[in-house]
């Protein structure tokens, strides 16, 4: 593989910015080298990226994915060959996907699975958390024999979805206690299950079937009730704890004090909980509010969750911004639920747009521009146990970089996007900034505005344990 020169840009990391050249060597980074000092030293490279007036950053790493995920009747609609070519037009060099065990399955048959999906067809890296739909004495043992020989590091239970994904308090306790055991993460889709269904029949009982009641039959205490009760549970399971997909201030407000009481405990939020809200989104004419279905949901900008989420995203009581990608097609897809919105499929794509979006908080004066590195790259690698060969640009590292420009602008459409969806959330936003050339374990994936990376480039890789238990 080539050498790559990068020159004359800044170099941004979760610490700081200064100005650096940056040498790959094949797959991994060489030096970072003093302005200059490569020709000095008579380095020679294969190409010269010139990155004048530009950042120079580590390549995105987004925890929270789901390519080809089985839900809602239909199946999230990108597959891993056009997601990770999308998460690479982003910026993005790394995704951690979940392999799913539904109820009833076996886990390894599930993780089996997931691997067929990807191999042989990603442009980026990627790894995998897995899902615990069954909690039992075999799927128990199975997380153990993941973590100690799958580097599969963290397990995602749901407290939503009864009879489909959900775990009760005994099982989600039972799992904290093995995830303890050798320090793994449980993730937690935290939302009170059981009491949402009954408001959800409830609210089609009285004839309120439009999608914008997908929001008021998930209100801001099933979340935080859940939070709550997740966090106490792993208080006494002595296990760390990660809360996905928080949009409601409160359940935030739950985690902070945990944090604040030392607990293990961190929160991740998505773009579209930043940028969406109930009144904007959810409530659009017709059918459009469908478009923003997910879940945890887009809450009320008139009780201030967007606000309160980039606070909490500058005080670390969030701590990663992953995107939950978990696409599906209007056609066909968020139609199911026509007449009935609790059976719109529940996910936003995403996997394309979250360097963009969240560098667009830099702009707005929300965060810093190393937080944005610490929260898109740096931090999920750490979380995850990826660091230090993903989310930081050091001798050594991967060489998965993003030359990133903040003068150009991004718009985003259905017309130019790399996702396999037939509208964007985003439709004609325009986002200031832009990624330039990405560069993924040393191959340039993204150039001049082409996708020039090859389908199976991306490789499995298997991860350690959190990097920031107390
Ligand atoms: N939770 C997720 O994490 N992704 C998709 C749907 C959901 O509820
Ligand atoms: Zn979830
Ligand atoms: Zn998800």
């Amino acid at each position: 593989m080539a050498r790559i020169l990068i020159v004359n840009g800044s170099v941004v990391s979760a610490t700081g910015a200064s100005a650096a050249d940056v040498l790959v060597d094949g797959e991994t980074i060489a030096a970072l080298l003093e302005p200059g000092q490569a020709a000095t030293l008579g380095i020679n490279a294969d190409r010269v990226i010139d990155a004048r007036g530009k950042y120079v950053i580590p390549g995105g790493v987004d925890a929270h994915t789901h390519m080809e995920l089985p839900f809602g009747g239909t199946a999230a609609s990108d597959t891993f060959e056009t997601g990770s070519r999308a998460a690479a037009w982003g910026g993005t060099t790394t995704i951690i996907d979940f392999a799913v065990q539904r109820y009833g399955e076996n886990v390894q048959d599930g993780l089996a699975e997931w691997h067929r999906k990807a191999d042989g067809n990603c442009a980026i890296d990627y790894g995998y958390h897995q899902i615990i739909g069954g909690v039992d004495d075999e799927s128990l043992k199975a997380m153990r024999y993941l973590s100690d020989h799958e580097g599969i590091t963290s397990f995602k239970l749901f407290m939503a979805y009864p009879g489909v994904f959900y775990s009760d308090d005994g099982q989600i306790l039972r799992a904290m206690q093995v995830a303890a055991e050798n320090g793994s993460m449980l993730m937690m889709h935290a939302e009170n299950g059981t009491a949402i269904d009954v408001l959800i029949g409830q609210a089609l009982a009285r004839g309120e079937s439009d999608p914008r009641f997908h929001t008021d039959t998930r209100p801001t205490e099933m979340e935080e009730e859940a939070t709550h009760r997740a966090i106490m549970l792993a208080k006494v399971a002595k296990c760390p704890l990660y809360v996905v997909h928080m949009s409601a201030k409160e359940a935030v407000e739950t985690v902070a004090r945990a944090r604040g009481m030392g607990a293990n405990v961190f929160g991740e939020t998505c773009p579209q909980y930043l940028y969406f809200s109930y009144e904007e989104h959810m409530s659009l004419p017709g059918f459009e509010g469908a478009k923003y279905v997910c879940s945890t949901p887009i809450r009320r900008r008139s009780e201030g969750h967007q606000a309160a989420l980039w606070h909490y995203l500058r005080t670390n009581d969030l701590s990663v911004v992953a995107t939950d990608h978990c696409p599906f097609c209007f056609k066909e897809q968020k139609e199911l639920g026509v007449g009935d919105f609790s059976k719109i499929p529940n996910g936003i794509g995403g996997v394309e747009h979250r360097m963009d979006t969240i560098y667009q908080g830099v702009v707005n004066g929300e965060i810093g521009l190393s937080r944005w590195v610490e929260l898109c790259a740096t931090t999920p690698a750490r979380m995850f146990g990826l660091y230090p060969k993903k989310g930081v640009l050091a001798p050594g590292s991967d060489a998965d970089i993003v030359v990133y420009d903040p003068n150009a602008k991004t718009r985003i459409s259905v017309e130019t996007h790399h996702m396999n969806m037939d509208y964007s959330a985003y439709e004609g936003t325009v986002i200031d900034g832009k990624v330039d050339t990405v560069i993924s374990r040393g191959l340039v994936v993204i150039d001049n505005d082409q996708y020039v990376g090859r389908k199976g480039h991306g490789r499995y890789v298997p991860r350690g344990l959190s990097q920031y238990l107390l």
